[in-house]
């Protein structure tokens, strides 16, 4: 028996039961390839992150004397698909079996189980054992219902799992926290300054500039700040334990400029590629509530895990359960294109301009910034969700299809029809002035909904809901926004639609 078992970019995980034993008979593959690059237009620091990532596994597996095949990007061997390559291996080594982890995303699981089927040789799909819940969890949870509330996925999960519960009942007695959280920060906090690593992937950098593999944003590769392994993740998780969960609820919202993280743990990336699981993340969590419940109030906690155990898990089935029929979903009809800015930063809005500089320099964002500002505009804009899709797809360094697609196309720009939300995720200028400080220092004025300077958010909001007016108009949730634009003056109405359209015609320019 001579078997070859791939192991994908997001599956960096050395605690999965493969590596527990080790046999002689097995050699693992890991591939940089084209395929993967090039499926969307990613952040350079995603692709050198990523493989950055797995070379450190590759080497950790050579270390406790696995056998590993490696193929590098730039490798004259490298037929850059994950198939191409493994045919031509399978055959080279006459493997008698091949065995993958089941992916995480859809392109990924159809290829592979077509290539599988095509093979002679005996063949296995095997568990990733990362996620609490399997793919079709969420759908067997949800048969026969019309809603998929988050809020009983995430109930059902943490009896499942006894995660802060005290029987039946959740400790405290209280399932949800977040009228709690998500306050503005106070004029003079001064946020903990974010752990950075100091990697140095010139090398890799090196590789990938000599192809023409197309990447956006900016790169300091001799000091590369996202986790590459193992130990670093959980150094950030340790930071943010140490540092930031004890303000994480308060702040999850709260958006202020040239801050890019706040009290957000950043272990996205680390906890998508599979370097640390959920289920580590939170016993951390809660075992440092626990020794030190002063420090860390309850509501804090409870903010946390609910993001890990609930979004996170609800999204990965979510996206089993739609897919692929989710990704061509448009309830709006929207056809517009993402403005130039978008790659830039070069915009006048002060929010736009700090959520996607940060975004292009560090390949990362907050929820906030990426629903509330990002999302919205793109939305209020009427932009086609393939480009928007395609955008988030790319510039984030946790950007891995299941999330992504959930996040954007579903919570975020409603095209999902309200699977994943119950309403438009959509504000004017007074919900970001309330949670940020970015509007003070902006060329726009806030509260100036028509003429010279008026905040773009103010015209489009009511434009959003004037054209939406069919598909929104019944929805409970909205019902008091209608209310008052049509008890609004006509000519009032008129001069706000006039100015949206004046926004939208010069959208580049905004
Ligand atoms: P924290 O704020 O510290 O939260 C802790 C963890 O909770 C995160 O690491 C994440 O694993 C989980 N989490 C929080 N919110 C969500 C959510 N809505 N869905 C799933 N998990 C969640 N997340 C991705 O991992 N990849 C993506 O490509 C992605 N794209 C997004 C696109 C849009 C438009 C929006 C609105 C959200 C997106 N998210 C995505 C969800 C969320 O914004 C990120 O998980 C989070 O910002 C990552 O930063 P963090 O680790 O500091 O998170
Ligand atoms: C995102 C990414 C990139 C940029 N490059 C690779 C790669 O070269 N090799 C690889 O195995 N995986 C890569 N990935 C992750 C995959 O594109 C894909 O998102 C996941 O494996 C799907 O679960
Ligand atoms: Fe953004 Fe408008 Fe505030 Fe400027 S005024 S920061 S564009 S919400």
């Amino acid at each position: 028996k001579r078997t070859v078992r791939l192991i994908l970019g997001d599956q960096l995980n050395s605690n999965h039961s493969w590596f527990q034993t080790h046999e002689e008979s097995v050699t693992y593959v890991m591939m940089e390839v084209r395929t993967e690059t090039d499926y969307a237009t990613h952040h350079i620091q995603k692709i050198v992150g990523f493989f950055a990532a797995m070379q450190a596994f590759a080497k950790e597996l050579k270390a406790n004397n696995h056998n590993v095949i490696y193929l590098q990007l730039n490798d004259p061997a490298n037929l850059q698909a994950f198939d191409k390559n493994l045919m031509v291996l399978i055959d080279e080594h006459q493997f008698t079996h091949f065995e993958y982890q089941l992916p995480d995303e859809f392109r990924v699981d159809q290829m592979l189980k077509d290539f599988a089927n095509s093979l002679a040789i005996e063949t296995a799909a095997v568990d990733s054992e990362h996620f609490f819940t399997s793919r079709t969890e969420l759908g067997t949870f949800f048969e026969g219902k019309k809603t998929f509330i988050m809020e009983n996925f995430y109930r059902m999960l943490r009896k499942k799992h006894n995660v802060l519960m005290e029987g039946d009942q959740p400790l405290t007695g209280k399932w949800n926290y977040d009228s709690e959280n998500r306050k503005k920060l106070p004029k003079n906090h001064k946020p903990t300054t974010p752990l950075v690593f100091s990697n140095n992937v010139t090398d890799i950098l090196a590789e990938v500039n000599k192809t023409d593999v197309k990447t956006i944003g900016t790169i300091d590769a001799a000091n590369f700040v996202w986790p590459i392994n193992r130990e670093q993740s959980l150094e950030l998780l340790d930071f943010f334990i140490d540092e930031c969960l004890c303000l994480f609820g308060s702040y999850q919202d709260a958006m202020t400029p040239n801050e890019w993280s706040l009290y957000h743990s950043r272990l996205s990336f680390s906890m998508n590629i599979k370097m640390i699981s959920p289920q580590e993340v939170i016993e951390k969590a809660i075992q440092a509530w626990r020794d030190n419940p002063d420090k860390i109030e309850y509501n804090q906690l409870e903010g946390f895990v609910r993001q890990i155990i609930g979004w996170r898990e609800y999204m990965r089935g979510i996206y089993w359960l739609k897919m692929p029929e989710y990704a061509t979903m448009n309830f709006f009809n929207n056809e517009e294109k993402l403005p130039d800015w978008f790659w830039t930063g070069k915009t006048k809005m002060n929010c736009l301009k700090d959520a996607i500089n940060q975004s292009l320099n560090f390949a990362y964002a907050h929820h906030i910034q990426r629903l509330m500002i990002t999302g919205n505009f793109a939305l209020l804009a009427g932009v086609h969700p393939d480009e928007i899709d395609a955008w988030y797809l790319g510039i984030y360094i946790d950007a891995i299809e299941w999330v992504e697609i959930t996040n954007t196309r579903g919570m975020s720009q409603f095209a999902d029809g309200g699977i994943v939300g119950t309403k438009p995720y959509v504000s004017s200028a007074s919900y970001i002035d309330k949670m940020s400080h970015y509007c003070g220092s902006c060329y726009y004025k806030k509260a100036v909904k028509t003429g010279d300077k008026a905040c773009p958010f103010n015209s489009l909001y009511w434009n959003f809901y004037d054209k939406q007016e069919d598909k929104l108009g019944k929805n409970p949730r909205i019902g008091m926004m209608y209310n008052v634009w049509r008890k609004m003056k006509v000519d009032d109405k008129a001069a706000l639609l006039e100015q949206a359209n004046y926004y939208l015609n010069n959208i580049n320019n905004l």
